[in-house]
């Protein structure tokens, strides 16, 4: 293994011109062009001086969804979509390096001779990024560097890191263009499984295929414009968004071919607000109908996107995960506007569809004197997972432009710990920066404390949908419970039973609560249920707490690192 040992220029001296976004130039090779696409390097879940923290894993879920529920947290890791998508939509041989250290990304450099090295990061990543592009200067100084995804939008960044092209917005377009490809060719969409090596209860779950959902890109960005949020400023912003994907007959074709590369039922829709667009839904529906496909939906939507639909179109949809913002009613977002969400989540769940709620902490209106009363309207949404992040100025969005303009950023805050995380990165009129991260803290804790482990409440939701739609005309509906119930009722009851052990130390009510639900589950499911968990229930009590040990001595985890290449005639 040859190790590179450059030292960390932290200089920003930028002798390459870099051109922003919509360059009309082409590389000279075109499509003969060998390509490397590379995330940041890892690993990630330590504090370093490339940006690395140990609050700020590669983990979805662990990162900003249950990082206080301890061994019940879910971890998984997701691939790089991104420059997957680009990869895909190419035809020049191209190499995807997700989730390299150091070492393998200057093995890549050194080892291959090529034309174009791409770098995927966001704003945290920005020093990796600066890295990556002094190391591929280095050891590869014929390779052009073009940078994209959202550290793109850091202002000033041109001077920050030496790369020729950095690119604000849609890539797979502009790699196209600059690559004398067909812009407007239709968009290929790669196969992908949405997570990876997925852990829970201290055990990591097999992979077989068809087990993980496929995540399926439809379009980047997102039309409704809130002043804070990141990916739909640097899509466009209000009114704009990318579609990849424009009918529900697209959508459909997509789908299909997944179902049958990946053996999936189930989809991971990463549209920003997939059920604003109410006609390409409707005919998926119908589509799916037609099709007499019984497939489970992951979405993500407002609250009032939602209210267009009834909870019928909802579950033939095959809706079952909602990713829904509940910011607090007197915060004035119109995608919440004139909505309950209390009753809408509760409807929701009552219909077997799981909420993934999303608050913000750090309000423009928020004080010491009510923040903890808004924490607690939020956690009494009960949903089955709880997203808490502190409102944040991100580079690129109308809300950045704002505090800027009145003065409010604060000044020596490292980007790699502005990602709403850690604490306030502006000054709040009431609430103080250490302060911020307190509250962030107690909301994640109170609401665990409160409603238990998000795997209890999965399988509290799923439970109420089976008794609802158990006996439902449409045989799609029926087919997706059932297939839920039965992933439940044997591994899923066992969970329960540790549960119910490992949380009476936590609470004794949520204890009680766990154990009325395991005794539903003995009523409603076949025999397994019944007898599985005198066995496998003390084995995953015990994982629990041998992982709870293993936590409180630090232990991390990060993801595979992965190289696959399309196109690829070796050189
Ligand atoms: C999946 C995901 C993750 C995965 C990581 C995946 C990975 N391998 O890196 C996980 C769950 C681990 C994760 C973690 C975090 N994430 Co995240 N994540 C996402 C999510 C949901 C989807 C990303 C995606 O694939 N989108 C679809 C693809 C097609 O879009 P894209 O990546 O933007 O790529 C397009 C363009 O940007 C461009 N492009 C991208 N790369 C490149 C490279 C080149 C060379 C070119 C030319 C173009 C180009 O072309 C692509 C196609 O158009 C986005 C939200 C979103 N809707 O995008 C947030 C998002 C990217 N994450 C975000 C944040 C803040 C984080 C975290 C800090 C957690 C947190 N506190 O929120 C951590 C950081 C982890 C770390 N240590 O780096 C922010 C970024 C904000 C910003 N402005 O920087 C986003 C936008 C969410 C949000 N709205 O706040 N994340
Ligand atoms: S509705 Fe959600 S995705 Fe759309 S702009 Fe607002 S916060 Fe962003």
């Amino acid at each position: 293994m040859d190790t590179y040992t450059g030292a960390v220029d932290v200089s920003h001296h930028n002798s390459h011109p870099s051109v922003a976004s919509g360059s009309s130039e082409k590389h000279p090779k075109g499509s003969q062009a060998r390509i490397l696409l590379s995330s940041v390097f890892g690993p990630y879940a330590q504090d370093d001086e490339f940006g690395s923290r140990s609050i700020n894993p590669m983990e979805l879920y662990h990162n900003q969804v249950t990082r206080a529920q301890g061994s019940f947290s879910l971890r998984m890791f997701h691939r790089s979509w991104g420059i997957m998508m680009i990869q895909a939509n190419i035809s020049a041989p191209c190499a995807v390096l997700d989730f390299p250290t150091r070492d393998d990304f200057a093995r890549q450099l050194k080892n291959n001779q090529y034309d174009v090295v791409g770098i995927t990061g966001i704003i945290v990543n920005v020093a990796k990024v600066r890295e990556m592009c002094r190391m591929t200067r280095d050891l590869s100084p014929q390779s052009v560097i073009v940078v994209g995804g959202h550290v793109a939008a850091i202002p000033g960044i041109e001077k920050m890191i030496e790369a020729d092209y950095i690119v604000k917005g849609e890539g797979v377009s502009w790699m196209r263009r600059y690559l004398g490809e067909d812009e407007s060719a239709p968009i290929r969409h790669p196969a992908i499984v949405s997570g990876m090596r997925t852990r829970i209860m201290g055990i990591r779950l097999p992979e077989r295929k068809g087990a993980t959902a496929a995540t399926i890109i439809p379009s980047v960005g997102c039309p409704m414009g809130c002043n804070f949020c990141t990916t739909s400023a640097f899509f466009g912003g209000k009114g704009k968004f990318v579609n990849f994907f424009e009918s529900g007959n697209e959508l459909f074709e997509v789908m299909c071919r997944m179902e049958a590369e990946l053996k999936v039922n189930s989809f991971f829709v990463m549209d920003e607000n997939f059920l604003l667009h109410r006609e390409r839904a409707m005919r998926l529906m119908e589509l799916m109908k037609k099709g007499n496909k019984s497939w489970a939906l992951s979405v993500f939507a407002s609250a009032n996107a939602i209210r267009k639909y009834t909870m019928q179109e909802l579950v033939e949809l095959g809706v079952s995960w909602l990713w829904m913002g509940l910011e607090s009613p007197k915060a004035g977002y119109s995608k919440l506007q004139g909505s309950d969400t209390r009753g809408l989540t509760r409807e929701l769940r009552e219909h077997g569809i799981r909420v993934q709620g999303s608050s913000i902490i750090g309000l423009e209106h928020h004080t010491p004197d009510n923040i903890l009363a808004e924490i607690e309207h939020a956690v009494s949404h009960d949903t089955d997972f709880h997203q808490f992040m502190l409102y944040t100025p991100v580079p690129g969005t109308p809300l950045y432009q704002q505090m800027a303009e009145e003065g409010r950023l604060l000044r020596d805050v490292d980007y790699a710990d502005v990602h709403g995380q850690f604490k306030f990165n502006f000054k709040h009129a009431a609430i103080s920066r250490e302060d911020s991260k307190r509250f962030l803290d107690w909301a994640f804790w109170r609401d665990f404390q409160l409603n238990g482990p998000s795997l209890y409440r999965i399988s509290r939701t799923l439970m109420a949908g089976w008794k609802r739609y158990k006996d439902h005309p449409d045989e799609r509906v029926r087919t997706r419970f059932t297939r839920e119930m039965g992933k439940l009722s044997g591994v899923y009851s066992s969970a329960l039973w540790a549960m119910e052990r490992q949380f009476r130390k936590v609470d004794q009510n949520v204890s009680e609560q766990i154990l009325a639900l395991r005794q539903e589950f003995k009523q409603e499911s076949g025999v397994v249920s019944r007898i599985l968990p005198a066995f496998l229930g003390p084995v995953l009590l015990w994982t629990t707490r041998r992982e709870e040990k293993r936590l409180a001595r630090g232990k991390t985890y990060e993801p595979p690192t992965i190289l696959e290449r399309t196109n690829w005639v070796e050189a």
